[in-house]
């Protein structure tokens, strides 16, 4: 991203950087209009103490110094009164940065001997699926897209959340490419495909196992390929051999000939891409649909092809020198053993129900967990007890700063430096502090040094400058980053990974499997399908009493709930689309006023109904700021705390709920 400052050092312009080889001089629609948000009226400024009720949102404006002080010496009673594992950081995706989310936090942490959080809040479940599939998290380059001649959109909204992706497909398609997608909803980017399936949410394993049904049934493999390189294609012939085009057709919602057509059309197209994103994960058989359907273009050979293959994430390939940021032996120096583990998918249970030591003390930073969390109900509670100490370290006052006994004035992207690994392309990249902070907004980084300070931690770590760190992280060895240093950085901005020689393309899985010892196994034991819990094939009582499976997926205008104070994201999250059938039924049209509820919780959303979801579906952009709705909640009220398969993660799209239109 290029920035432009005038004289004064204020920013006046945002763009891509033209010479970036994937996103091409052009920003997404949210970070195009940053600079509303760089500049708002409503930017945290000072350092705050509550003055009402938790919750309630009042503060009075207090010293750095007051703030270190009281926060240090709470988190010393704490700690002293019920053990340092009653402390709880809390931070993800606010920043994706190495040194603002994982490298002072982490260290400071780790020698208070705080309880450590298990981050499953987006990717554990497909993460766990992939690596039990392939050993890895790499997957083909956005540049080789261009290359296919089916791509095939997995639960992926590439318009929506992957924007840079989408010029890779315009130019395929021009090539004669076909693009497909898959997904509950036809958004944007199913409008604008070739051929949209309408599927049920969190069917995508059955799906999976059918199209290997008929690539199996009709010698459609690359019978080479899977000789060489993979295990278990005859218990994996077993596994499939019920999972007919019929069988999968009752499960997942697509028409029989639509699953086998499709079948043939990808193993016999070359090269066959797939872009399957986290929007498939996110129901109760996730990890397992992951897994499925990573092992697809094993199945076919197309991982030979440039321009084949899949991605899900290309994460795993920034093999930078995390434990060296982290520390995580400084937790064994003051605890004498790693400490335990709290899932923060599940924050509503770890305040308020579970064993072992309570949570005293919470220290929130890079994230929002009273707007993302499921079983918001439930995280309010935990949030609202009196005796739970809690800091949080915010841009902006959302609802888990309304809940915070002191509130930190956080720098945003553009007034703090930090190093960034991506997750759908290879480039690593540095970012330097552009502008200077507003009012006494201060990083990450500077907050957990100078509260290592107020609690006397006089390890050298705690001095490392922000540059140090960089370099530390740099230093891994790997030979994917071999030549990039901090200089290099400067002079470059961003830098490819050395996954392969300069300028050939990315193949990982061409030549096998080399983290899995070269063969990757079917696992057909790990496959059987079964409906989630939550859906129309689901519990029969539930489904009796709240027939509509709703999803809440990611929308255009906001980045999770960043953003969520801007007016337009706003006025997007407080829809719910129904298809025509399900609407008809209840009497509803399009602008009705009409509540959502379950046991759980209930929102009232103003009614789409525009023929764009699956009959039975209820989609419901997420993630609103809970306190601009008139019910003070967002789709999270209305989640479980249910967990995926694998990987412990939220089955955020896993939900029955019944919708009545208001005044009935
Ligand atoms: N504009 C925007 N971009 C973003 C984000 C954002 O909030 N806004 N968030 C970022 C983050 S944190 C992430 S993790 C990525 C996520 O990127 P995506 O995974 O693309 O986003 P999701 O909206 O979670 O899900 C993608 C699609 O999956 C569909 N879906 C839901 N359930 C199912 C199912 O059971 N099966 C199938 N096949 N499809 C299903 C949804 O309707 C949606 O269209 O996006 C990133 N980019
Ligand atoms: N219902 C439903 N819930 C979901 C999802 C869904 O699809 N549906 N998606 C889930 C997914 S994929 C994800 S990744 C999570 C994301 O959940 P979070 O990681 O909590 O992400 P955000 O909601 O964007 O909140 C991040 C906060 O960090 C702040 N922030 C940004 N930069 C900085 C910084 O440098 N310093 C500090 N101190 N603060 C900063 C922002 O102001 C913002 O309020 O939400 C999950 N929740
Ligand atoms: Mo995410």
């Amino acid at each position: 991203m290029l920035v432009t400052i005038d004289p004064a050092g204020k920013a006046v312009k945002l763009r891509g950087n033209p010479d970036h080889p994937v996103t091409r001089g052009f920003l997404c629609a949210k970070v195009a209009r940053y600079l509303d948000r760089e500049y708002h009226a409503d930017r945290l400024m000072h350092p705050m103490r509550r003055v009402g009720a938790k919750g309630e949102g009042r503060f009075a404006r207090i010293t750095w110094d007051e703030a270190l002080d009281e926060i240090a010496s709470r988190l010393r009673a704490a700690a002293a009164e019920h053990g340092s594992e009653s402390i709880l950081p809390y931070s993800y995706a606010g920043t994706m940065g190495y040194l603002q989310g994982s490298g002072m936090d982490r260290r400071f942490f780790h020698r208070l001997g705080a309880s450590r959080l298990d981050r499953t809040i987006c990717s554990g479940a497909g993460i766990a699926g992939m690596m039990q599939a392939l050993g890895a998290r790499y997957g083909t380059e956005p540049e080789q897209f261009r290359h296919a001649k089916l791509i095939v959109a997995w639960g992926a909204n590439v318009l929506g959340t992957n924007v840079h992706l989408w010029p890779f497909i315009v130019e395929a398609r021009r090539n004669g490419a076909r693009f497909y997608t898959i997904d509950p909803v036809r958004n944007r980017t199913g409008s604008l495909s070739d051929r949209h399936y309408f599927i049920n949410p969190g069917s995508d394993l059955a799906l999976a196992l059918a199209l290997m049904h008929v690539i199996l049934a009709e010698n459609l493999h690359d019978r080479d390929y899977v000789e060489r390189y993979t295990t278990g294609l005859d218990a994996l012939r077993e596994r499939v051999r019920e999972y007919t085009p019929a069988r999968a057709a009752a499960l997942t919602g697509i028409p029989a000939e639509d699953i086998a057509s499709l079948a043939r059309e990808y193993a016999t197209t070359r090269p066959a891409v797939i872009r399957v994103n986290y929007g498939v994960q996110r129901s109760e058989r996730g990890g397992a649909a992951i897994s499925a359907i990573s092992m697809l273009p094993a199945l076919t050979g197309s991982w030979r092809d440039v321009g084949g293959g899949l991605q899900l994430t290309t994460s795993g390939a920034f093999h930078l020198d995390r434990a060296s940021l982290e520390m995580p032996e400084l937790q064994t120096a003051s605890l004498g053993r790693p400490a335990r583990m709290l899932n923060m998918s599940t924050l509503g249970h770890a305040l308020t129900e579970a064993a072992g030591p309570p949570v005293k003390a919470l220290v929130v930073y890079n994230s929002n967990p009273a707007a993302v969390v499921p079983d918001q109900e439930k995280v309010f509670r935990g949030l609202a007890r009196p005796d739970l100490f809690t800091v949080v370290l915010e841009q902006f006052q959302t609802d888990t700063a309304d809940f915070a006994d002191i509130v930190l004035p956080a720098t945003t992207f553009l007034e703090h430096d930090d190093l960034y690994f991506a997750y759908g392309h290879y480039y690593l990249q540095l970012a330097r502090k552009a502008v200077e902070p507003p009012g006494e907004c201060r990083p990450n980084t500077e907050v957990f040094r100078a509260l290592a300070g107020r609690m006397g931690f006089d390890e050298p770590c705690f001095q490392e400058s922000d540059d140090d760190m960089i370099r530390r992280a740099l230093a891994s060895g790997h030979p994917f980053l071999e030549g990039i240093t901090l200089e290099r950085l400067d002079r470059e901005g961003s830098a490819r990974l050395n996954v392969s020689p300069s300028g050939e393309p990315f193949q990982p899985h061409a030549d096998g499997f080399p983290a899995l010892g070269g063969k990757m196994d079917f696992l057909a034991d790990r496959l059987a399908y079964q409906p989630p819990v939550e859906s129309r094939l689901g519990d029969a009582a539930l489904r009796e009493r709240f027939p509509l499976e709703m999803i809440s997926p990611k929308n255009t205008d906001s980045m999770n709930s960043t953003f969520g104070n801007r007016p337009g994201a706003d006025a997007d999250t407080a829809e719910v689309f129904l298809h025509q059938e399900d609407a008809a039924a209840r009497r509803i049209a399009s602008g009705d006023l009409v509540r959502v509820f379950n046991a759980r919780g209930s929102l009232r959303l103003r009614a789409s109904v525009d023929g764009l979801v699956h009959r039975g579906v209820v989609s419901s952009p997420s993630v609103r700021w809970p306190k601009a709705s008139p019910d003070r909640r967002n789709a999270n009220a209305l989640l479980s705390e249910r967990l995926t398969d694998i990987g412990a993660s939220p089955a955020f799209y896993s939900c029955l709920v019944q919708v009545e239109r208001c005044g009935d």
